[in-house]
């Protein structure tokens, strides 16, 4: 799949650089800057921390944003690369199970690309856990605002099936919403379907997939669980990227976020998602 990557510009002097950030101090100490070297450390680490709105309670959404291109700015200067944008909590199985409603963006780089048949590195992560969500490849930039779902999928390039691995920073995957934020959406694998699907050719809301662990089925939904049709969290991202300044590069993988509850992942068990026309996508737990 040829992917464009250009969103480097985005994590310099822009909007959401590091340039501004200094003078910012809040709550016993914290910044923006100390916040992201804080999960950075927990990642690296891999050790699961309390959220930090226990420590820093004024921590806001716009604040926590900041965080999380400040995480992203440091991922970036060692090397990794901005190759699209996830989507969280969209679904309600997930906003469910994480106690908050309100969607959210985050980045998505090569550093967390899993090439199919390449094992998910237990030992490296904290607490992995696997769901399955629809997948855009954009063939044209989308800028919102104003951003329809007609509008997004009109940007769509291919569609695919996909499965996110997702690794809290955060001790049992327990946060607020500016939490998880700032932790760029628990973000940590994901893996790609190889069926493409043109986006005229497939009706999106009535895709279905079973998740199954070990060859026994544990959850299923259609795509009309995310936000209505996945179209719609697509628009939504754009929309709410416009908010920040920024903008849904062409090229940009876009995850539209799980459609099921999240299940753990542990050292040699095989997770399936069975799409009706996306084909499956087979993770397996080093
Ligand atoms: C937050 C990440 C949410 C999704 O698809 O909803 C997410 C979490 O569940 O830890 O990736
Ligand atoms: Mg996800």
């Amino acid at each position: 799949m040829a992917i464009n990557y250009r969103y480097r510009h985005q994590f310099g002097n822009s909007p959401e650089g590091t340039s501004h950030r200094m003078s910012m101090d809040t709550t016993a100490g914290w910044t923006i800057e100390s916040a992201a070297e804080v999960l950075l450390t927990a990642e690296a680490t891999r050790s699961d921390r309390h959220p930090i709105t226990d420590d820093w309670p004024d921590l806001d959404l716009d604040t926590a944003y900041q965080v999380q291109a400040a995480l992203l700015a440091r991922k970036v200067a060692q090397g990794e690369r901005i190759i699209g944008v996830k989507l969280g909590l969209t679904s309600r199985a997930k906003q469910q199970r994480m106690g908050i409603s309100s969607p959210l963006t985050a980045w998505l780089t090569d550093g967390m690309v899993l090439e199919a048949g390449v094992p998910i590195p237990t030992a490296e992560l904290i607490h992995p856990r696997v769901e399955p969500e629809i997948v855009f490849v954009l063939g044209e930039k989308l800028q919102g605002p104003g951003i329809t779902a007609a509008t997004a999928m009109a940007a769509v390039r291919s569609v695919h099936a996909g499965l996110e691995v997702i690794d809290s920073r955060f001790t049992d995957f327990k946060f607020t919403l500016p939490d998880v934020v700032a932790d760029n959406a628990s973000s940590s694998r994901f893996v790609i379907g190889s069926v493409a699907y043109q986006p005229d050719d497939i009706d999106l809301a009535q895709e279905a997939c079973l998740l199954s662990v070990d060859g026994t089925v544990v959850d299923s939904a259609t795509g009309a669980a995310v936000q209505g049709h996945p179209a719609e969290a697509l628009a939504l991202a754009a929309n709410a990227l416009a908010e920040r300044g920024l903008a849904l590069e062409a090229g940009s993988i876009v995850l539209t976020g799980g459609m099921t509850d999240a299940v753990f992942v542990e050292p040699g068990q095989q997770i399936v998602a069975e799409f009706t026309h996306l084909g499956n996508v087979t993770v397996v737990g080093a």
